[in-house]
């Protein structure tokens, strides 16, 4: 039962930005668990260097480059895989950035940029997925929150607020879509160990307060949100709607 139930054979799950980091590790749990992948990146070797290890692991990988605050690629990259009979069944909004400066040097092109690629990115693949899913009656989103969806961090403030956005981005997509048998979920990582946090993982300050903050006393591993979004991509959250798991060692839980 339980086995059926978290299985993805069968299914294809894109994964934005799943080239390293986050996504890749997600990349590789939905594929252990049975699904097909479309990895994601902005092209050239790092996409091509990602899709072959994971061949070589046995897995059934597909390539799309596109970068995804680029609205014509998007719709391209699913016209590709439209004409290729690709169906994506689970889609994970993942690809995301960080820029960390005080918002009073901040310029508008710097907040539109980051607003763009971590949350209108996600609504513009998440529509593309969606039209294609509300026709089949089933899907899957997970879009990729962050403790900053809940809890500001100065110097981050345009990544707060895409982070927010993502939050109420997954109820509206539920709000609008779960009758048509798609659920659209979040996770929401505490402080992981990847690229994008490298600088904060070097700072010896800032990493004695992430392992004082959070009641693991650790950072997370990208592996450990495997479970999580194998979980909201299969049978077994066929009625959970609208929801951000937080995946954070504890450390939303306490001050
Ligand atoms: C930061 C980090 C964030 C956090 C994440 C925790 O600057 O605060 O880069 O990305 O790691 O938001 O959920």
């Amino acid at each position: 039962m339980s086995q059926t139930l978290f299985d993805l054979s069968g299914r294809t799950a894109l994964v934005t930005g799943s080239t390293r980091g986050l996504g890749r590790a997600i990349a590789e749990g939905l594929a252990a668990a049975g699904a097909a992948v479309v990895l994601n990146g902005t092209g050239g070797e790092r996409l091509a260097t990602a899709a072959a290890e994971m061949r070589a692991k046995g897995y059934a990988v597909r390539e799309a480059a596109f970068d995804v605050t680029d609205e014509a690629a998007v719709t391209e990259a699913f016209a590709r895989l439209d004409e290729a009979g690709v169906v994506v069944d689970i889609l994970v909004n993942n690809a995301g950035m960080q820029l960390r400066k005080p918002m009073v040097e901040l310029s508008t092109p710097e907040w539109q940029k980051v607003i763009d690629t971590n949350l209108t990115s996600a609504f513009v693949i998440g529509r593309e997925a969606a039209r294609r899913m509300i026709p089949r009656g089933r899907g899957k989103i997970i879009n990729i929150g962050s403790l900053t969806s809940e809890l500001a961090r100065a110097t981050v403030a345009p990544y707060t607020v895409a982070k927010g956005g993502i939050k109420m981005l997954t109820r509206a997509m539920a709000a609008e879509w779960a009758a048509d048998g798609i659920q659209a979920n979040a996770i929401g990582p505490g402080y992981m160990l990847t690229d994008m946090n490298k600088p904060l993982i070097e700072n010896p300050a800032f990493d004695a307060w992430v392992k004082g903050r959070t009641p693991s006393r650790r950072w997370g591993k990208p592996e450990e949100l495997i479970g999580t979004a194998v979980f909201l991509a299969s049978a077994a959250s066929d009625y959970v709607n609208g929801q951000i798991i937080y995946v954070d060692g504890g450390m939303l839980a306490v001050l």
